[in-house]
């Protein structure tokens, strides 16, 4: 038998026999000829009918079930999954692809049901419920080969770099973020939690003398809140580093990342961006605009907005007003909030040696909404427990983690962003909803 091609090679090929195998699209018949449009994982094809349909094959249990003699093409159901063989013709006039496939059989391998569940103007909620239908619309198909060679790029860069990859238990002792948001599951006689960041295991790295570390991972948040940049379960982009002089070096990194990954996407699925989601990706330029949150809040109000509380993190309104003054002023679609007050930040940050009322941390915010959080960690171990105790925290409480800095510790930063977060804005999708393979709310927990 000749070797299953993708349909997304066909063009470069001569004319001659073919053997495709995917799915039926769409069928048109015409009763004197009949068009199908076949779709595989890397594209589609338009099959015209010039044959029979081969009898199944009784040395083939599966194809004796599931083919059935009386196939023809026009009872062929969207969705039938198939193998057709038959002769490559380039032909101008075919709009798709400009190739075409005479077909000489058709292997029905499994039948789909008539009824399609999924309609193109289907709401979000029904597209999930039959995410994997929805799954085989191109743009979906797109959504995660972009997210493929996203974090391609990334890892590419920080394997160059020497980092190392690691995996961290999701199933804690304790919270690993804050009280809020924390999933409890039960754990044999006792409970257990899900880890809503890796951010100690990282950490616990840079004590292991590793450098710089790297993980790709779930995160869990009990957030009960149903917008277009929540879920309850997320992928979690995390990387730290050791021997940093500020939050400066971790932005750095940042960055850099981004870049790399941004230009992968462009390079490789550019054209595809523009032609499935009319998105024209844009690699912004480095250095990213950082503006210390107090200036952006003042930058806010001079458009008119103001942030309604002063000693709160930006709220959506701002981050988007933000996002607008660095696109008229620099062009990008990226800045960094930096110098957070340290009353909204994690006992963890390391404080400002000028102002220790400040953190040396950041934000990034993407089109105006947060990506990531980042900061240099505090590694000495008398102030950390100092700023636990300032936050009201028991020291004694965070047991294994203060730990990791007994025992010596270098100065160390990282930060953590959210994959689905990152797809949403870059191919300018509604929600995470768009970006997630299986999306976790506090409404959805099925397929
Ligand atoms: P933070 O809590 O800001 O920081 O989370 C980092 C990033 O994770 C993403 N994110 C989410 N995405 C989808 N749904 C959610 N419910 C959700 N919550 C967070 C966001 C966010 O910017 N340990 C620190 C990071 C660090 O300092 O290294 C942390 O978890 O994109």
């Amino acid at each position: 038998m000749t070797e299953r091609v993708l349909i997304k090679d066909l063009a470069a090929r001569e004319d001659g026999p073919v053997r495709v195998s995917g799915w039926v699209e769409k069928v048109r018949d015409q009763r004197y000829v009949q068009f199908v449009v076949l779709r595989d994982e890397s594209g589609a094809v338009q099959l015209v009918n010039g044959g029979v349909l081969r009898e199944p094959d009784p040395e083939n249990p599966r194809s004796d079930i599931l083919v059935p003699r009386t196939t023809t093409i026009s009872e062929l159901t969207h969705g039938t999954f198939v193998t057709v063989e038959g002769e490559l013709q380039h032909n101008e006039r075919v709009k798709l692809g400009g190739v075409e496939i005479q077909i000489e059989t058709i292997e029905v391998v499994t039948k789909s049901l008539p009824d399609n569940p999924v309609a193109d103007d289907s709401n979000i909620d029904v597209r999930l419920d039959w995410r994997f239908l929805d799954l085989r619309r191109p743009e979906q198909n797109l959504v995660f080969r972009v997210q493929t060679t996203f974090l391609h790029a990334l890892r590419t860069l920080w394997v160059e770099r020497g980092f190392i990859e690691i995996q961290t238990p999701k199933l804690m002792a304790s919270a690993s973020e804050s009280r809020a948001e924390l999933f409890e599951v039960e754990y044999f006689e006792g409970k257990a939690f899900l880890a809503q960041s890796p951010q100690f295991f990282k950490q616990m790295a840079q004590a292991a003398g590793f450098g710089g570390i790297f993980e790709v991972g779930p995160a869990f948040r009990a957030d009960h809140s149903f917008t277009s940049r929540h879920a309850t379960e997320f992928t979690s982009i995390d990387t730290e580093l050791s021997w940093i002089d500020s939050h400066e070096d971790v932005m750095e990194l940042h960055e850099e990342l981004i870049v790399a990954g941004l230009t992968a996407v462009k390079e490789k699925h550019g054209e595809e961006l523009q032609k499935l989601f009319g998105v024209d990706l844009q690699v912004p330029a480095r250095p990213f605009p950082r503006i210390p949150l107090a200036e952006a809040k003042e930058i806010v109000k001079s458009r008119g907005y103001e942030v309604p509380r002063a000693d709160a993190d930006m709220d959506p309104e701002g981050e988007r007003q933000i996002a607008a003054y660095v696109k008229e002023e620099f062009g990008t679609d990226f800045v960094f909030l930096t110098d957070y007050d340290s009353s909204i930040r994690p006992f963890y940050h390391m404080r400002n040696e000028e102002n220790p009322q400040l953190t040396k941390s950041y934000d990034l915010i993407y089109r105006g909404t947060e990506i990531s959080t980042g900061a240099q960690r505090e590694h000495r171990i008398e102030v950390l427990e100092a700023q636990a105790r300032d936050k009201g925290m028991d020291p004694t409480e965070l047991g294994f983690y203060l730990d990791f800095f007994r025992y010596g510790m270098p100065s160390h930063g990282g930060f953590g962003m959210g994959l689905n977060r990152v797809l949403m804005l870059m191919l300018e999708q509604p929600s995470i909803r768009e970006t997630t393979y299986l999306f976790r709310g506090p409404n959805r927990l099925l397929p």
